[in-house]
């Protein structure tokens, strides 16, 4: 496995940190056990038409009893850092008051386990699960769910805090809010555009409660993960109108503590934001060390008469969303590495400071297992180009400190189901056998070298 896609050998910065990512509802299965509550993606995925094959992360990767031929797979690898997610509804099955303490021994087990084998465990608090009983009150639209938040963010901390080193609040709120209470397309499968907004308020505000909790407990590093990509087009309006609600409308306020205005006038068809409360944006916005960036693709818009909204960017009317002829992964999303570097100089300019660490990034295609080997070479140019468009950004001044690949393994790929495979690792579902591909072979020679051979 010593292809590489081509370009110059390039060396990475002394310390960064090369790793992978996860999340539990993708790959721990064990829905049921061990005092597990049901979250909304249980929900969800259990009904009909909502996930692609009727699929259900009941038994996904089995990485709940894995875990440890897991991690020991992660160190053959090489793999430094590894991203992965606490089940809110392991803990807290009912999503407050009483503590689960079976949830944190698997959690404690899986940490130590790391440790044990030198990989540095990234925690991010919320991917997705939230407890079925908060939805059941109102879900990310009620205030409550960001107090809730916070209190098992603490919970999590006081079991965890003295081995965890960097926590993130939440992963992509963007997709919690716009595609899980405005397209319907995500648990809860709600679709109503002034849920989506009250939704990203207190998703926002739980980010902020948690950070004051895990502050206030003495966590080291504290970030939030957000999915942002760079928007282009030929009419500013309406890059402006899809940046400020992929982009804007969440770095802002997390990053200089107030929503942009235009985006709030943009919003006010759907609501009247009356969520807000004096003295949120000062939580909101209480600094971060770490700002972690899912990149996957950029968007590309163009002004189109007659085109309806796109469900997921509220008030979207008039605005096509464009695809050129460039190479598409199996999610038909656009391979446009460049996009990568422009996304990160972009946040360097723009928000400056706050050191970045890419959480996600990565590519689903139709790999095949064929005598014990995925031949993924796809996925080495895909990452190859990515890494190379990082190293560029970093050149030009941004403060990247890491490069988490999405993902460890095939998982459960949410409304897509199995169908989808993101590993560098594959999984054969009905073994459970694991199998590294092409792509994490080479990826473990990245790693050796911090860096691409020539
Ligand atoms: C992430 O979300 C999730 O954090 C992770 O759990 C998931 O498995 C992984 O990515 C792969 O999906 O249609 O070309 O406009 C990804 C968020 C938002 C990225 C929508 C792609 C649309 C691209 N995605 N976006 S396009």
């Amino acid at each position: 496995a010593e292809e590489t896609a081509g370009g110059a050998g390039l060396t990475f910065p002394q310390g960064f940190v090369w790793g992978t990512a996860t999340a539990s509802y993708q790959i721990e299965g064990a829905a049921n056990e061990d005092g597990r509550g049901p979250s909304i993606w249980d929900t969800f995925s259990r009904t009909p038409g909502k996930v692609v094959g009727g699929h259900t992360g009941d038994v996904a990767c089995d990485h709940y009893h894995r875990y440890a031929d897991d991690v020991a797979m992660m160190a053959d690898l090489g793999i430094q850092a590894y991203r992965f997610s606490i089940a809110w509804p392991r803990i807290q099955p009912d999503g407050s008051g009483p503590v689960n303490p079976r949830g944190l021994d698997f959690y404690e087990r899986l940490v130590d386990e790391l440790h044990g084998h030198g990989i540095t465990p990234i925690v991010t608090l919320y991917h997705w699960d939230l407890p079925q009983a908060l939805e059941d009150r109102g879900g990310w639209t009620s205030r409550e769910t960001a107090e809730r938040f916070a209190e098992y963010a603490a919970v999590v901390h006081g079991r965890l805090g003295d081995r965890i080193e960097t926590w993130t609040t939440l992963n992509e709120p963007w997709c919690s809010s716009f595609l899980g209470y405005g397209a319907g397309v995500h648990a809860p499968g709600r679709t109503d555009p002034g849920a989506a907004f009250a939704a990203v308020h207190h998703l926002l505000l739980g980010h902020g409660l948690a950070v004051a909790e895990l502050r206030a407990a003495g966590a080291r590093q504290v970030g939030i993960t957000l999915n942002l990509a760079p928007i282009s087009g030929s009419d500013p309006e309406a890059v402006a109108h899809v940046d400020g609600l992929q982009n804007r409308i969440f770095l802002d306020p997390v990053l200089r503590g107030e929503y942009p205005a235009d985006v709030v006038e943009r919003a006010r068809r759907f609501t009247d934001w009356s969520f807000v409360r004096d003295g949120d944006l000062d939580i909101i916005g209480a600094p971060i060390d770490i700002l972690g960036v899912n990149y996957y693709s950029p968007t590309t818009v163009r002004l189109r008469a007659c085109q309806p909204a796109n469900p997921v960017h509220p008030g979207s009317e008039g605005i096509a969303f464009v695809q050129g002829d460039e190479e598409k992964t199996a999610m038909g999303w656009s391979v446009k590495p460049d996009g990568l570097t422009e996304l990160l100089t972009r946040l360097a300019r723009d928000y400056p400071g706050t050191p970045l660490i890419i959480t996600e990034n990565g590519a689903a295609f139709d790999d095949v297992l064929a005598d014990g080997r995925v031949a993924d070479e796809r996925r080495i140019a895909f990452l190859d180009g990515h890494f190379r468009a990082a190293h560029a950004a970093i050149e030009a001044g941004a403060d990247l400190r890491g490069y988490l690949v999405w993902s460890l393994m095939d998982n459960f790929e949410w409304a897509e189901g199995y169908a989808k495979r993101f590993g560098l690792v594959h999984v054969d579902y009905a073994s459970q056998r694991r199998t590294p591909k092409d792509s994490a072979l080479w990826y473990r020679e990245v790693i050796r070298r911090n860096g691409l051979q020539a």
